[in-house]
């Protein structure tokens, strides 16, 4: 298993998608995210052993980013090998029951473009049960609220992975909890704690999407 998680991370954090890619030049002609993905779950491998390694891809890239050793567009290539992976896991995520037990309204935050993390969540949370309307990214305040007047009930997830849109995420909260103080407020994103999540006056925080439909579980059918 973990020999998938590695060579996922190396297809996703080099931005090798599939084998006719012909970047990165160092891998011409070897497989990438896309058949890899494919040949281990034909394998039996589990989806999150794929996960896992998507996610340690995305950081090693993250890391190079942070450092200067790459630049915007490696973190294009490494998403769109990720996206390839996550095609191939989507039917796993989605294969919750049919019956819905609820509807989870999702986006990224204004001036925010990143969705890999939002899609995984919104992915999870539909396995889990849940109809997802899913926003988008750069979604600003008033379509979140737009939204909720039209789904009256609805969970609200927000998403942000930079530290300069978290004040848009704190706004988006102030102005659903001031205009529809019973919407639970989900929020999540690399950049955001429980201690933000606390200070912004948000009903959860988790780093990853199993955590909330646990939460989204208890809430509509607390013990
Ligand atoms: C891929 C990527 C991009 C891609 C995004 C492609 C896409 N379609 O999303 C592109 C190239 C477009 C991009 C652009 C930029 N990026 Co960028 N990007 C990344 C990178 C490498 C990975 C993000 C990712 O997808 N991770 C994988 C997903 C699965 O994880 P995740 O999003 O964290 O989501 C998980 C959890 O956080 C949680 N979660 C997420 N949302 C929610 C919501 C809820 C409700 C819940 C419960 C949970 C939850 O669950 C998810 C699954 O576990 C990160 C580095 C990193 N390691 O995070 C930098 C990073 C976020 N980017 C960064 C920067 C600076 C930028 C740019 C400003 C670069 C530039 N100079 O243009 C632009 C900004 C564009 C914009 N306005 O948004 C910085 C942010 C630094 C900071 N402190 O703010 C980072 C941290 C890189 C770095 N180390 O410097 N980026």
């Amino acid at each position: 298993m973990q020999e998938y998680v590695e060579k996922i991370a190396m297809c996703v954090a080099q931005g090798k998608v599939n084998k006719s890619s012909p970047f990165p030049p160092n891998m011409k002609g070897q497989d990438g995210a896309d058949e890899i993905a494919a040949e281990a779950l034909k394998n039996g491998v589990q989806p999150n052993v794929l996960l896992d390694g998507c996610m340690l891809g995305m950081d090693r890239i993250g890391k190079d980013f942070s450092e200067n050793k790459a630049f915007v567009t490696n973190l294009i290539i490494s998403a769109v090998a990720m996206n390839t992976v996550l095609k191939h896991i989507k039917p796993f995520l989605e294969s919750g029951e049919v019956k819905r037990k609820g509807k989870f309204v999702i986006g990224t935050v204004s001036g925010d473009l990143h969705d890999i993390g939002k899609n995984l969540v919104s992915m999870i949370i539909t396995g889990g049960g849940f109809e997802v309307i899913d926003l988008g990214v750069d979604v600003p305040t008033n379509k979140f609220l737009d939204t909720i007047s039209k789904n009256q009930g609805c969970y609200i997830g927000l998403s942000a992975l930079l530290t300069t849109t978290m004040s848009n995420m704190e706004n988006s909260v102030a102005a659903i909890r001031q205009t529809y103080p019973d919407t639970k407020i989900l929020i999540g994103g690399a950049p955001i704690t429980q201690n933000f999540c606390t200070q912004i006056g948000a009903d959860f925080y988790s780093p990853n999407a199993y955590e909330a439909v646990e939460y989204l579980n208890k809430s509509v059918a607390p013990a």
